[in-house]
């Protein structure tokens, strides 16, 4: 289920398309989820409002999004007897950290510093709450900043990738110091199943990359030497408000408790980002141009 916001793309499960059954619609809508849930066993919420810039701009999609629509998917697991719900959150609920100090692990207290990280706090508060008042089966993975395939071109990498790509500036926000511990997205999907098929009922569970902990600067100069260009395409721009310092993430409970631990390191899965990038400009054109969401139109008719 996806409402196919302005991020959405159908065009992303085209692979899978006939091993799924695809519902586009927002998961606030109450009778639309209630008649969902009526099929099915396991519920894997990953829908949010994700952009941090936006919702500084915009945050009242965010909030009902995020808030409203996971207790709207909760209620609904909650009057359907659920086997299992497994919210995805992020690192963001922490806050942030000092460079070069400390990591957050699942007895990190909550500190969120911007609307994005607050609504998810807010959904994480919620999911837990519905575990203990009314027993539903739930976890939850607290997860640091993804990157892959299929990444939409708002995201640092995804957008300095295409940017570099058409030879335009990429813009650094700030200083360009601020670190993020970067995890590729299929290292994110493998936790995620693990805990599934592995995590404790009613905990949570921090998700983190593989040695991937570098600094906005780092990564951009990592870009530019797999795309060919010199640092005069870096330009550095205004800072994003209430800009978080540093996130890092200590996985070691995953890795205890069943095992996981990401694969991915930053050098191997920019690579390989990069180069599905080159090899999926269709792709990408389709989202620069707009086409892309006709898709649905073109595979649904309305
Ligand atoms: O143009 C840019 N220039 C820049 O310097 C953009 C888009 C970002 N940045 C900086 C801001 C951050 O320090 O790069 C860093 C990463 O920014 P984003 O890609 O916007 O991610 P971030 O704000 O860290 O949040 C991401 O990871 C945690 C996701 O967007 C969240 O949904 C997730 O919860």
């Amino acid at each position: 289920m996806d409402k196919l916001t302005y991020a959405g793309n159908l065009r992303n499960l085209e692979s899978i398309a006939d091993k799924i059954k695809f519902v586009k619609g927002d998961i606030c809508d109450r009778e639309l989820v209630l008649s969902l849930v009526k099929d099915i066993d396991t519920i894997v919420h990953f829908a949010a409002e994700s952009h941090n810039d936006r919702v500084v701009m915009d945050p009242e999609a965010c909030v009902r999004t995020n808030v409203l629509g996971t207790f709207t998917l909760l209620d609904a697991a909650r009057l359907n007897g659920m086997k299992r719900f497994h919210h995805v959150s992020t690192d963001e609920v922490f806050g942030h950290l000092p460079l070069g100090e400390g990591s957050f692990n699942e007895n990190t207290p909550y500190a969120p510093r911007s609307p994005y990280p607050a609504s998810k706090a807010a959904s994480d508060h919620l999911v837990r709450a519905y575990h203990i008042t009314y027993g539903l089966p739930i976890t939850i993975s607290n997860c640091s900043n993804n990157y892959g395939p299929y990444h939409f071109p708002e995201k640092i990498i995804p957008l300095f990738i295409c940017n570099l790509k058409e030879g335009k500036k990429v813009p650094v926000y700030g200083d360009g110091l601020y670190v993020r511990d970067w995890i590729h997205v299929e290292d994110h999907c493998s936790g995620i199943e693990a805990i599934l098929e592995k995590g404790r009922i009613g905990e949570t569970y921090c998700l983190g990359g593989k040695d991937s902990e570098i600094s906005n600067l780092v990564l951009t100069k990592k870009l530019l030497a797999l795309m060919g260009r010199d640092e005069s395409f870096i330009e550095h721009v205004k800072d994003r408000p209430g800009h978080d310092r540093r996130y890092s993430i200590d996985y070691s409970k995953a890795k205890k408790e069943f095992g996981w631990e990401p694969k991915i390191g930053i050098d191997e899965g920019l690579k390989m980002t990069v180069d599905w990038y080159a090899a999926n400009q269709a792709w990408v054109d389709e989202i620069r141009s707009g086409a892309y969401q006709d898709y649905y139109k073109k595979q649904y008719g309305n």
